[in-house]
C-alpha cells in the first residue's frame, strides 16, 4: 500500500488516498482501486502497465488518449448526459504525461467510474445491449482523425498466431509438445480455414476498422439498469477486422462454462446469447458493415475460441511466459476448455447462418 500510494502521489489527483486494493480479473495488467477520503473527490483506478507485452507505452497511451478524446467529443455533440461515466478519463502525472515510469514499471491512473459494474457472465438481455454498444463503439471511432498505432503488432493476425505456435512446437522449450499432440493436430486441421480473414484482406475484399480487440464481457461497465455505460481496457484498440470484437465477446459470454473450466461438460455455446448479441450488434453496425463482414460473423464466432486455443497452447508449450497462471497446467486447461467451445460453435454454425440471414 505504501509503495502504491507513493506512485499515486505522482499523479495530479483530488483528495487524499484512503485505501488501495486489487481490482478486477485481467490476465495482463495489475489493477487497483484507489479510494479517496473525501466524498467530494473521485476514486481512481491505478494500473501497472505490463510493458513486456505493451512495449511502446508512449504509443499505447497516445492511442488511448486519442480514442477517449474522440468518444468524449462525440458524446458531447450528441448531448449525452453523465459523460464522465461513459468514457474513461486519464489523470496526468507530474511529468504532464498520462503515465508515470518509476524506473522499473509504467503506471497510469484514471477516474474510477462510480455505481458501475462489470460481469463475468451476462444474460441475453445484457448481451443485446452489449451488441448495440460495440456497434456504436466501432461507429463512433470510424471517423477518428488520429492514426492509431498497433500496440501489439499482429495481435489478432491468425497466420501470425499459428506461426508462433509452430515456433513454440519446434523449440519445445518446456518439453510439453508430446503431451499436447492431439490438440496440435486438431488445430492444424482447421488452420487454413481459420486464416480466411487474412486472405480476404489481401484480396482487398475485407477492410480493417478501428476495433476494441479485447471485448471480453468484463471489459464493459454496466449501469444499475443493465445499460452499457462504457467500454474499458482500451490498450488494444487498433485497426482490425470487425470479427475481433464480435468473436471475442461471444467467446467469453456465450460460453456456458468458464474460460478455464476443468469440467468440459460445462462448456457449450449458448445460442440465446448469440442471437441477442448479434441482433444488437447488427442494429447498430449494419449501416457501415459490408456483406462480406456480415456473412462471416459465424466464422468470427469460431475464430476466437480457435485463436485463444492457439495462444494458450503456445504459451503452455513455451513454459507459461505470457498469461498469468494460477497453477502449473492452467494454460493447458484453458486450451482444452477453448477447444471444447470451438467444437460447440462448429456444431451451431448452420443455425447461426440461418439466424443472420433472417435478420
Ligand atoms: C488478455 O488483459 P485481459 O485479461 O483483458 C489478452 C486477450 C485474451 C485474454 C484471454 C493483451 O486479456 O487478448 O483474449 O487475456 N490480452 C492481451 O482471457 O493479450
Ligand atoms: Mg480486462
Amino acid at each position: 500500500m505504501n509503495n502504491l500510494s507513493t506512485i499515486v502521489s505522482r499523479f495530479r489527483i483530488q483528495g487524499t488516498v484512503a485505501d488501495i486494493r486489487p481490482l478486477g480479473s485481467g490476465l495482463i495488467n495489475d489493477t487497483y482501486h484507489v479510494a479517496t477520503l473525501e466524498a467530494t473527490a473521485p476514486d481512481y483506478v491505478l494500473q501497472r502497465i505490463n510493458h513486456a507485452i505493451f512495449q511502446d507505452v508512449d504509443m499505447l497511451q497516445s492511442n488511448i488518449e486519442a480514442v477517449t478524446r474522440h468518444i468524449r467529443r462525440k458524446l458531447t455533440e450528441q448531448g449525452a448526459d453523465d459523460i464522465d461515466r461513459k468514457v474513461l478519463s486519464f489523470i496526468p502525472a507530474d511529468n504532464g504525461k498520462t503515465y508515470w515510469f518509476d524506473t522499473v514499471n509504467y503506471w497510469r491512473l484514471m477516474r474510477f467510474i462510480p455505481r458501475a459494474k462489470t460481469y463475468e457472465t451476462v444474460n441475453p438481455e445484457y448481451s443485446y445491449y452489449a451488441g448495440v454498444a460495440f456497434g456504436n463503439f466501432q461507429n463512433m471511432l470510424a471517423d477518428i482523425p488520429d492514426t492509431l498505432g498497433e500496440t501489439i503488432p499482429n495481435f489478432h493476425n491468425m497466420e501470425f498466431r499459428l506461426q508462433q505456435l509452430r515456433e513454440a512446437v519446434a523449440a519445445d522449450a518446456a518439453g510439453r509438445v508430446a503431451e499436447v499432440r492431439y490438440y496440435l493436430d486438431e488445430l492444424e486441421r482447421r488452420a487454413d480455414d481459420m486464416c480466411r480473414g487474412e486472405r480476404l484482406y489481401r484480396a482487398g475484399e475485407l477492410p480493417k476498422r478501428i476495433c476494441h480487440c479485447d471485448t471480453k464481457v468484463n471489459n464493459m461497465m454496466f449501469d444499475e439498469h443493465g445499460q452499457v455505460l462504457c467500454v474499458i481496457d482500451l490498450d488494444t484498440v487498433m485497426p482490425n477486422f470487425i470479427f475481433s470484437d464480435f468473436g471475442d465477446f461471444l467467446r467469453t459470454t456465450a460460453n456456458t462454462g468458464a474460460e478455464d473450466d476443468r469440467n468440459l461438460d460445462n462448456v457449450n455455446f449458448n445460442m440465446d446469447i448469440f442471437r441477442a448479441f448479434t441482433k444488437g450488434y447488427l442494429e447498430s453496425a449494419r449501416a457501415f458493415l459490408l456483406p462480406v463482414e456480415i456473412e462471416n460473423l459465424p466464422y468470427a464466432a469460431a475464430l476466437f475460441p480457435y485463436m485463444q486455443c492457439v495462444r494458450f497452447l503456445a504459451d503452455y508449450i513455451n513454459g507459461d511466459t505470457y498469461y498469468k497462471i494460477q497453477y502449473p497446467d492452467h494454460n493447458l486447461i484453458r486450451t482444452k476448455a477453448q477447444f471444447k467451445l470451438l467444437q460447440s460453435v462448429e456444431a451451431h454454425t448452420p443455425e447461426m447462418k440461418a439466424f443472420i440471414e433472417a435478420q
